[in-house]
C-alpha cells in the first residue's frame, strides 16, 4: 500500500545489491528484476518520504504526447530536467569555444572553481536554447528519444507509426488485446542516441472496466529517477484512461537493473528514516475530452504534504 514497495525496495538494493561499477563512474548498489504495484485508486502515487517537483513531471510528460524532441518546450515551462544531455551534445562539438567540460558531471560535483565555470556555460546554453532558432534546432534536439519514438516511428518504408494513438484505438475497438504496447526501444536508434530510452515498453491492460499499465524499465536510478518515472507513468495511465472512457486500474513498474548510487546511499537513508503520508490525489480538467489537448494547467495536485526534498547530485 501507498509508497511502501518503493521504500521496500530501496532497503533490499542497500542490503543485498550487488556493489557494481557504471557507465558513469560513479559506482552502484544493483539488483536486477524487481516489480513495484500501486492500485491508482488509492491516491496518485507521488513519493511522500521527500518532495517529488509533480509540475516537472507533467511538463515533461506533456512534452513526450507532444511528439516533441527539443528542450526549448522544456526551457519554456522552467523545467531543467534533460539539459545535461543536450549540453552535453554541445560542449563536445566543434561549435563550443568555452572552456574544457570533460566530465562536467562529476567535476562539477567535486570543484567549486570549475562548478561557477560550469554554470556559467549552462545558463549560455540555455538562453541560447530559447532565443536562437538555429542554435535550439542543432543543440536542442535530443534526437530519436521517446516523444518521437511514442508518436512518429520511422518505418523502413519512409513512414511513420504513431504508436500512441494506435494503442488508444486498440484499447477503445479490442479492449481485450494483449498488444496494447508503446516501445521506444529502436534498436536502429541506440547507437546514435545521447541517452537510449530507460523505459524501454509499456503495456496496457483493459479488465472490469479499469485500465493498468505496465511498464518496463532496463535501468532505474532508485533516488532520482523512479519517484520521478512511477508518477510520469501513472499520470500517462490516467490520461490514457480519460482517453479511452475507463477507470485506472493498477500501475506496475517492473525494472531491469535497479540501481543506487554509491553517492545516493546517505540521501537514501535518510528517506528511509521517514514515515510515509497518504498519497495526493489528482484533479483533472475532465472538460478537455482528448489528452493531446491538455496543458500543464490542467492538473491539480491535493493534499500533498511531503517530507521535505532531499537533493543529490545527478549522474551523467
Ligand atoms: N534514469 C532513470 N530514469 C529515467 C532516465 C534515466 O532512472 O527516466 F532518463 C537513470 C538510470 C541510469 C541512468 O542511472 O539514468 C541512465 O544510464 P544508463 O543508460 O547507463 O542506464
Amino acid at each position: 500500500k501507498g509508497e511502501r514497495g518503493y521504500l521496500d525496495l530501496c532497503k533490499y538494493i542497500l542490503e543485498y545489491g550487488t556493489k557494481k561499477m557504471d557507465r558513469t563512474n560513479t559506482g552502484t548498489y544493483s539488483v536486477f528484476g524487481s516489480q513495484i504495484r500501486f492500485k491508482l485508486n488509492e491516491g496518485f502515487p507521488l513519493l511522500t518520504t521527500k518532495k517529488v517537483p509533480f509540475r516537472l513531471i507533467t511538463s515533461e510528460l506533456l512534452w513526450f504526447i507532444r511528439g516533441d524532441t527539443n528542450i526549448r518546450y522544456l526551457l519554456q515551462h522552467n523545467n531543467n530536467i534533460w539539459n545535461e544531455w543536450a549540453f552535453k551534445q554541445w560542449v563536445h562539438s566543434d561549435a563550443y569555444d568555452g572552456p574544457d567540460m570533460t566530465d562536467f558531471g562529476n567535476r562539477s560535483q567535486r570543484d567549486a572553481s570549475f562548478r561557477k565555470q560550469y554554470e556559467e556555460q549552462m545558463e549560455r546554453f540555455k538562453q541560447n536554447i530559447l532565443y536562437d532558432d538555429s542554435f535550439s534546432e542543432t543543440f536542442g534536439n535530443l534526437g530519436n528519444v521517446y516523444g518521437k519514438q511514442w508518436r512518429a516511428w520511422e518505418t523502413s518504408r519512409y513512414e511513420t507509426i504513431d504508436q500512441l494513438k494506435e494503442t488508444v484505438k486498440s484499447i477503445r475497438n479490442n479492449p481485450d488485446s494483449r498488444r496494447h504496447i508503446v516501445s521506444a526501444w529502436n534498436p536502429e536508434d541506440v547507437p546514435h542516441m545521447a541517452l537510449p530510452p530507460c523505459h524501454t515498453l509499456f503495456q496496457f491492460y483493459v479488465a472490469d472496466g479499469q485500465l493498468s499499465c505496465q511498464l518496463y524499465q532496463r535501468s532505474g536510478d532508485i533516488f532520482l529517477g523512479v519517484p520521478f518515472n512511477i508518477a510520469s507513468y501513472a499520470l500517462l495511465t490516467l490520461l490514457m484512461a480519460h482517453e479511452c472512457n475507463l477507470e485506472p486500474g493498477e500501475f506496475i513498474l517492473t525494472l531491469g537493473d535497479a540501481h543506487i548510487y554509491t553517492n545516493h546511499a546517505e540521501q537514501m537513508k535518510t528517506q528511509l528514516g521517514r514515515d510515509p503520508r497518504p498519497f495526493p490525489s489528482l484533479e483533472m480538467n475532465k472538460e478537455k475530452e482528448s489528452m493531446f489537448a491538455f496543458d500543464v494547467t490542467d492538473f491539480q495536485l491535493m493534499d500533498y504534504h511531503p517530507h521535505p526534498a532531499i537533493k543529490a547530485p545527478i549522474a551523467v
